[in-house]
């Protein structure tokens, strides 16, 4: 049994995450418009995640017998010109995600509401995996530049990272 204000909160949470899967597959159509198939095929496997993420929580609200409320998911921006403010722009949205999780922990603590916040804990692990992941490919673009050889390199480097995706990290932290 979860409270009514709980439940509200998760139910925006699913809505977030649908919304971060639809930005991810607007995402991986354009890169993938740009020829850019391993950024596309990291961004359809990034896709899937937040559909996964978004199911967590719409399975555990239905465990808890409380009302799934789906609501309108908005449409994502126009992708940025330039792979580095795609990837800047993956990273703030992350953050964003991360601070939303923050504050629903905050409110399952505020209530005492264990099974919630142990629920939780999954998400607030997972949020640092989905900022590290991004963090890196940012750094590799700086490092070996967002055009030419070496964005090819990164892209390759993507595609082989879009297969590990949702499966455990490697312990190299590779993108
Ligand atoms: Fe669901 O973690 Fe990204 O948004």
């Amino acid at each position: 049994m979860i409270s009514e204000a709980m439940r509200v909160r998760i139910n925006e949470q699913i809505n977030r995450e649908l919304y971060s899967a639809y930005l991810y597959l607007a995402l991986s159509a354009h890169a993938q418009r740009i020829n850019l198939k391993g950024t596309a095929a990291w961004f359809m496997a990034k896709h899937g995640e937040e559909m996964m993420h978004a199911l967590k929580m719409y399975r555990y609200l239905l465990d808890q017998d409380a009302q799934v409320t789906l609501a309108s998911v908005a449409a994502p921006p126009a992708a940025p010109d330039g792979v580095m403010a795609i990837f800047e722009g993956t990273l703030a949205h992350e953050r964003e995600v991360t601070a939303a999780i923050n504050e629903l922990v905050d409110q399952a603590l505020s209530e005492k509401d264990h099974a919630t916040r142990v629920f939780l804990q999954w998400f607030v692990t997972e949020q640092i995996e989905e900022e590290a992941t991004v963090i890196d490919v940012i750094g590799r673009l700086r490092l070996f530049g967002d055009q030419g050889q070496g964005l090819l390199m990164i892209d390759n480097e993507l595609a082989a990272a879009a297969k590990s995706i949702g499966q455990t990290r490697p312990a190299d932290g590779g993108a």
